[in-house]
């Protein structure tokens, strides 16, 4: 029986090609002395779409333990999200840093 060309290429796709999530980026928040706590807490709200309270849970473990995991995300929202945290950074001239990793 014909079953049309979209079903005959859908057929061809192998197992493993069937589902791929888009690799994941872990982005981090460096502790540093002169960044003020508040201006932290309002990047976390700004950038990451965090509440007040998550912000400042946050903001404190990375003023405690050094670093701090913000949140995974892929590539482009990562990568985008540290950018605008170092753009806001130089505006107001702190040296507040984040980084992503690949997970
Ligand atoms: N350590 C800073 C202070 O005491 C606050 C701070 C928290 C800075 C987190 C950066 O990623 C940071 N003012």
């Amino acid at each position: 029986m014909y079953m049309g060309f979209e079903n005959r290429l859908e057929q061809r796709t192998s197992v493993s090609e069937e589902v791929q999530e888009p690799p994941q980026y872990r982005v981090m928040l460096l502790n540093d002395d002169y960044t003020t706590k508040d201006f932290v807490v309002a990047v976390l709200v700004a950038v990451f779409h965090k509440n007040e309270d998550d912000a400042q849970i946050i903001m404190e473990d990375v003023h405690r333990k050094g670093r701090g995991v913000v949140g995974s995300y892929t590539y482009d929202i990562a990568s985008t999200r540290c950018l605008q945290v170092h753009e806001a950074a130089r505006q107001n001239g702190f040296p507040l840093r984040c980084i992503m990793e690949q997970l």
